[in-house]
């Protein structure tokens, strides 16, 4: 049952951080998509672990290593909770969503792929989601393609997809989310349509699982990767999901402890999913405070999140347009809690260096993302991300922002 809406301003007194000027003006903190915010209840998980409970995992007997263990893998069973997994066993920790691709493409991949194979991803792609298959298309003669997007607003085409979802695509790989353009793919639909071909996939969550309620049983992914730190959670902190079948399946990605069973001088076991992929020490606190940002997301409800989300970016959005000389990316209504936008033929560094001037925090540049620019045909853009705990008033606060920037360059 969704929580009743929360109060967004009250829910600002739990992030210490928000509580700050900037160059002398309130911090508006727009920067969401990069990283989030912790609030009180994540940092003092971590602090509550260090000073009582840290010890390694998995590999003591001693009460400590004990809590340790247990904290660690109740994140787990968070975690598998909070994404709708079947089995806590298809969790695996990384420090991320780039972490969580690159294990597949380099321990998957180098199983299932083969030369003359099609890895389809999509134009709108973070360089996580290409890069790393650019690497297993040249390890093993597989071809990388993209699902192009529509030059209106910049949605993925689907009236092309027949023409390139084929029966030699053997990994599709697709953005729930498009951080540089804010566009909200049909993660179900395409996944389903790659399972009638046969084809694993791949959806990169690091810009949805902190936003709207995610259940990787019904979007019917093969993986589902996500980073903690755009969701409350510390840095270092995420969690790749893989499907049983297809997790059990996949050799291993780092050789080292605890991801063995047996050991001899001339070859090794390995242990079960997922440990078989957790090599090494892990960053044991980085799941823990993980698992506080989650209960706390649920506490105030996903639903409720990615209302106030849409909300927020759809007035910003609207009070862009309404501007002269403002160009806007990705679809005007529908879109996620972002807005990338360019003004006039100013560069995006120059908007964003004027913002932070008013302790308005934004973020310029190819967002990672520089097929994409290039295929928009502009170096960078600048752009505003939101989260629960901005307002409708910082939104306005940026409009009057961006109307000096633009009074200062005279566009
Ligand atoms: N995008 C942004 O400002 P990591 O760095 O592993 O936590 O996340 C990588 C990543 C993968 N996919 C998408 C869609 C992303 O948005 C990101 C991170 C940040 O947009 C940093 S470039």
């Amino acid at each position: 049952m969704t929580p009743p809406t929360p109060d967004w301003q009250k829910l600002r007194a739990d992030f210490p951080i928000l509580d700050q000027q900037v160059h002398g003006h309130p911090l508006v903190y727009f920067d969401n998509a990069a990283t989030s915010q912790k609030p009180r209840a994540v940092i003092d998980a971590l602090v509550r672990y260090y000073e009582r409970d840290n010890a390694n995992v998995h590999r003591g007997i001693h009460e400590l290593s004990n809590r340790a263990t247990a904290g660690y893998e109740a994140a787990r069973v968070r975690t598998a909770k909070y994404l709708n997994a079947r089995d806590p066993h298809e969790i695996v920790f990384t420090r991320g969503t780039t972490e969580g691709i690159n294990l597949v493409a380099q321990a998957w991949g180098s199983q299932f792929i083969k030369a003359g194979d099609v890895i389809l991803a999509t134009e709108m792609e973070h360089h996580s989601d290409i890069v790393p298959w650019q690497l297993l298309a040249a390890r093993t003669g597989a071809k990388l393609r993209f699902l192009p997007i529509r030059d209106d607003d910049h949605t993925l085409d689907l009236a092309r997809l027949d023409e390139f979802l084929t029966r030699d695509v053997k990994l599709f790989a697709m953005a729930h989310i498009s951080n540089a353009l804010g566009v909200v793919n049909p993660v179900a639909e395409l996944c389903a349509r790659a399972r009638q071909l046969g084809a694993v996939t791949l959806v990169d969550g690091a810009q949805s699982a902190g936003h709207l309620p995610v259940d990787v049983q019904a979007i019917g992914c093969d993986f589902f990767a996500f980073s903690g730190h755009k969701m409350c959670g510390p840095t270092g902190s995420g969690a790749l999901y893989g499907r049983r079948e297809v997790l059990e399946a996949t050799p291993p990605y780092m050789g080292g402890g605890e991801m063995i069973s047996t050991v001899d001088y001339d070859h090794s076991t390995w242990n079960t999913i997922p440990h078989k992929f957790e090599a090494g020490t892990p960053d044991i606190s980085a799941p823990i405070g993980l698992h506080a940002a989650m209960d706390y997301l649920d506490a105030i409800g996903r639903e409720n999140i990615w209302r106030h989300d849409q909300e927020l970016a759809e007035h910003c959005h609207d009070r862009l347009a309404s501007l002269n000389g403002v160009r806007l990316f990705g679809p005007a209504k529908g879109r996620a809690g972002l807005v990338s936008f360019l003004l006039n033929d100013v560069h995006a560094h120059d908007v964003v260096t004027i913002a932070d001037r008013y302790g308005v925090a934004l973020r310029g540049g190819h967002h990672c993302t520089q097929p994409l620019m290039k295929k928009l045909g502009v170096p960078s853009t600048a752009r505003a991300s939101f989260y629960f705990y901005n307002t409708k008033a910082e939104v306005d606060r940026f409009i009057e922002v961006v109307k000096e920037i633009q009074k200062f360059f005279g566009v």
